[in-house]
């Protein structure tokens, strides 16, 4: 057991080393003032090719080969390592400054959309695509897409960072994340020996969750 004591304040800079730990902060809000760019088409989508990011432009890529014209999206590149998520623009679109985040300004009124699994759902109801109109149907589409949201963190964000990027390899959170991971994958499999895809008999009700397996 490490000799680690919990402190009476805790200093950001304790958790300072490692990957990414420049993004660990403990303050939100924007931390300088940026210009994003903004195109025309009906979608801006400010994101990063991560499993969060990509899994809404599968969507609107889905979108448009289903025919839905007004899927069209103007795409900007946010570096989180660079820290483009803590700019002005950025913080006004997600102030979370997490990718992706959505602008969508097809309306009369600008609606800006954040959390990649809320995107997910607001374009599949705003296109009527993609989300069963079978309640039972739709149901279990949604039990998986927040699975999926909710499950991923433990994923990615757990097991990932302390098996791959934390500075040691530390026991207790590698031992307690691949409990969760093992648990995760076994459940896939036993869903799977019952149907072709997680969310049912048929691909298009899989369509939003195309991030699965991405994450981690
Ligand atoms: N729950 C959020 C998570 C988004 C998220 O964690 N995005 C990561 C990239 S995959 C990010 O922007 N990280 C930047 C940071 O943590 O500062 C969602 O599903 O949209």
């Amino acid at each position: 057991m490490s000799a680690y004591q919990l402190p009476t304040v805790w200093q950001d800079e304790a958790s300072n080393q490692g990957a990414f730990t420049g993004l660990n902060r403990p303050t939100a809000g924007a931390c300088f003032e940026q210009n994003l760019p903004k195109g025309e088409r009906p979608f801006q989508l400010y994101s990063l090719g991560t499993p969060n990011g990509v899994k809404v432009t599968i969507l609107l890529e889905e979108l448009q080969e289903a025919g839905f014209e007004q899927a069209s999206y103007d795409l900007y590149k946010i570096a989180i390592m660079d820290g483009d998520q803590f700019g002005s623009d950025f913080v006004k679109l997600n102030p979370n400054s997490k990718i992706p985040a959505l602008l969508d300004q097809s309306g009369t009124e600008e609606v800006r959309v954040f959390e990649s699994a809320h995107i997910l759902l607001y374009l599949a109801e705003k296109f009527g695509a993609f989300l069963p109109s079978n309640p039972v149907e739709k149901v279990e589409v949604l039990n998986w897409l927040f699975w999926q949201a909710g499950a991923a963190p433990f994923l990615g964000g757990g097991f990932g960072y302390f098996f791959n990027y934390a500075p040691e390899k530390l026991e207790y959170p590698i031992n307690r994340f691949t409990m969760e991971v093992k648990r995760q994958l076994d459940l896939l499999d036993k869903e799977l020996a019952q149907k072709p895809y997680i969310a049912g008999n048929d691909y298009r009700l899989q369509i939003l969750l195309s991030g699965l397996g991405m994450d981690s």
